[in-house]
């Protein structure tokens, strides 16, 4: 999404020049990796497209993986990227020298180019969970980031490890069909309901004939999410109170068997771990074939999974919604800025960049959604968006020679994160609870303020914040006039 994004505004602001690696065959990131039963965006679909490229013909509310990815690889050709990609060649060394970034590809080519733009997610590494045993598992197991559409689930008995936004999705899809279900729930989760909706024909139609009802309807929900969920777990106590009583009293409703209901409850505030919106998965719960465990698992055997009372579950197949290495991001490539500093060097102490966006000691290296870039429950396009514009300043500075190197200081870095670091103290992610938000301390790795700030602090990068004179270029490497 953030490739192509970069590809199209790069191509307007009349750089042209441009090498699109993708280690795939095909674009689409996430909703390529992603194709387990019940894949969806849980943001209103009518927002989760690019700003310039509305789609009228979103079949639901929450868009399926399937369509989001049709999205993605039809605004690619149309965009006529499709052809200029290079599909099936990772990054494999990415290393700095003197003003010019050495690539080393994964089919031998090598590039020398001025910028480089890491475009390469956040939750894209499976996290396997380390449970004694797991390889031991004598029937099917898979994460469901790589889903085995071979395997006929009816019939089966089929254990799901995890209880996240991707286990809500599977399990209100998987439970429907005829298997034998059991969940296994180390953390309960708090589930706000809002209903889907299927635009009918008519609709789509009326849509592809009336843009600016679609605008209107992006910024609705829009402005709807900025103000529930996003205010919700940035500290604003009105919007959490809503957002508190909405997922409890989905809870009450939906649940009908007290001890289930309990079992289901959280211990934490609503909105410290990512919010889960489903009007599904409750339903899922009850139903005949699907058991809750919530004893701890002690390991796993050739059987199934043993939990700390002794006893094994049976199973046939364990599928492992155990989330993703939020940390990873463009690993395993081997990213060597200024002196050989080795990005695992320069993030030993904490992934931390400037604006989520760069890394001292990287320079005129950009990391798309980097650390503290996501918004609870928002758009990940929208903000994909706001950083690119400000990429573009940044490399029109460069352009225009105000700039030698485009590279944040250890200061502004320092600065930067002193100051997200203040504003997660009112958050909610920071009250009791363990989620892919926290980094090994404990800290968010998220934004804490508004949807507003985040937009306005990037209209206009802070020169101030940028090394003036970059330490091995006597003479600055500028293109061509
Ligand atoms: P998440 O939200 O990271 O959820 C992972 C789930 O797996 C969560 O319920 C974990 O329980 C559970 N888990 C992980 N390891 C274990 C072990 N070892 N034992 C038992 N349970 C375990 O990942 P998702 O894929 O659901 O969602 C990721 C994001 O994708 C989501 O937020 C959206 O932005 C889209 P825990 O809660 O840690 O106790």
């Amino acid at each position: 999404m953030t490739g192509i994004l970069m590809a199209i505004r790069l191509r307007e602001a009349g750089i042209t020049d441009i090498q699109i690696l993708e280690k795939a065959d095909r674009v689409g990131g996430t909703w390529r990796e992603n194709t387990y039963p019940g894949v969806a965006c849980d943001v209103p679909a009518h927002m989760y497209t690019y700003s310039f490229r509305a789609n009228p013909r979103w079949s639901h509310r929450f868009a399926h993986g399937d369509e989001i990815q049709d999205y993605f690889e039809q605004v690619a050709r149309e965009q006529g990227l499709s052809e200029t990609i290079r599909f099936n060649e990772a990054v494999e060394q990415c290393h700095y020298h003197a003003g010019k970034w050495y690539l080393k590809t994964s089919k031998g080519s090598e590039l020398e180019v001025d910028f480089v733009v890491s475009a390469t997610g956040i939750l894209h590494h499976p996290a396997y969970p380390d449970i004694p045993g797991l390889d031991s598992f004598g029937g099917e197991m898979w994460h469901t980031a790589r889903w085995n559409h071979d395997v006929d689930l009816r019939g089966k008995r089929v254990g799901i490890i995890g209880t996240g936004s991707t286990a809500c999705q599977v399990i209100s899809e998987i439970s429907a069909l005829d298997c034998d279900l059991t969940v296994f729930q180390r953390t309960a989760q708090w589930v706000v309901s809002v209903p889907d909706k299927e635009y009918s024909e008519q609709e789509k139609a009326s849509l592809s004939r009336n843009p600016s009802r679609l605008a209107t309807l992006r910024r609705r929900y829009a402005f709807a999410l900025r103000n529930t969920f996003s205010k919700a777990v940035t500290g604003s106590k009105l919007p959490h109170a809503l957002v508190s009583w909405m997922a409890k009293r989905n809870l009450r409703k939906s649940v009908r068997d007290p001890q289930l209901r309990a079992r289901l409850t959280p211990d934490y505030p609503v909105g410290c771990k990512r919010l889960i919106i489903s009007s599904r998965f409750y339903e899922a719960m009850q139903r005949d074939n699907v058991h809750l465990e919530t004893t701890a698992i002690d390991s796993i055997s050739e059987q199934g999974v043993v939990t700390a009372d002794g006893k094994t579950h049976q199973l046939d197949v364990l599928i492992l919604a155990t989330g993703f290495k939020p940390f990873d991001f463009m690993r395993p490539m081997d990213l060597r800025g200024r002196d050989g500093v080795t990005i695992d060097e320069a993030w030993k102490k904490k992934v931390q960049a400037y604006r989520s966006l760069c890394i001292p000691g990287f320079p005129n290296f950009f990391l798309m959604l980097g650390p503290n870039s996501p918004i609870g429950n928002y758009s990940v396009i929208a903000m994909s968006e706001v950083q690119t514009d400000y990429v573009l300043k940044l490399i029109d500075l460069w352009r225009r020679g105000e700039m030698a190197t485009v590279e944040a200081t250890e200061d502004a870095r320092r600065r930067y994160n002193e100051y997200l670091k203040a504003g997660m103290g009112k958050t909610v992610w920071v009250r009791g609870c363990q989620s892919w938000y926290l980094d090994a301390d404990g800290d968010p790795a998220m934004w804490p303020y508004s949807w507003e700030q985040w937009v306005a602090e990037h209209q206009q990068p802070a020169l101030g914040d940028f090394v003036r004179e970059a330490p091995d270029e006597a003479e600055p490497l500028r293109p061509a006039a």
